[in-house]
């Protein structure tokens, strides 16, 4: 029985979009601290977190954040020792969320796990046994994407009031959106 709980963090626009030609639709600088936040930050100092990605997010971020600071970075591949030789030392590449579970396991320096997409990795995590909560940017504009969240049951989660997290109506420019915390039932 493993402990390690998967948390989910993306942002995502009416349409459930959250990216297009392999990058962000949108730039919105304080969404973007808020992720930096939430996956960075630990409640004990000796510990750090783990990102969770799927090759092609990994390919998303800019060279100049990427591994991305302070936190273990797990890539998901089915070409592990392909991607090997081209990602920096220190980033672990694993086939699969299973194998990303298990590698955490044997890592008791790490205090949260996220998962930051995208889509199929999404998808995975939701249905995965260990799955924990969502962190959801719903963005009140709809943009042209090809990447989208996958649908997920709100039977099966509920909206959570957290602590620590700014609610109501965020604004950055003309845009605005919501911090959302979907939990598990
Ligand atoms: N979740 C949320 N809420 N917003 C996002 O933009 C988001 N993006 C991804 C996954 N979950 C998300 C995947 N895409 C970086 C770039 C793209 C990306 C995730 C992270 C990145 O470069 N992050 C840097 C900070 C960059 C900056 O300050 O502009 C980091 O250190 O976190």
């Amino acid at each position: 029985m493993s402990k390690v709980k998967l948390n989910l963090i993306a942002a995502a626009c009416e349409n459930m979009g959250i990216g297009v030609n392999g990058s962000l639709p949108w730039r919105l600088k304080k969404e973007m601290a808020y992720f930096t936040t939430m996956t960075s930050q630990v409640s004990d100092p000796t510990k750090v977190n783990a990102v969770i990605m799927g090759r092609r997010t990994w390919d998303c971020i800019p060279d100049k954040y990427r591994p991305l600071s302070n936190r273990v970075n797990i890539v998901l591949t089915h070409h592990v020792d392909a991607l090997k030789e081209k990602v920096p030392e220190g980033v672990v590449v694993v086939p699969g969320l299973d194998a990303a579970v298990e590698y955490i396991e044997s890592r008791p320096d790490i205090e949260s796990s996220w998962v930051i997409g995208g889509s199929s990795i999404y998808e995975a995590a939701i249905y995965h046994p260990n799955c924990g909560k969502i962190y959801l940017t719903e963005i009140q504009k709809t943009y042209d994407c090809d990447t989208f969240f996958p649908n997920f049951d709100k039977q099966q989660f509920h909206l959570a009031d957290e602590e620590d997290i700014p609610g109501g109506r965020q604004l950055e420019g003309d845009i605005s959106y919501y911090f959302r915390v979907y939990k598990k039932l």
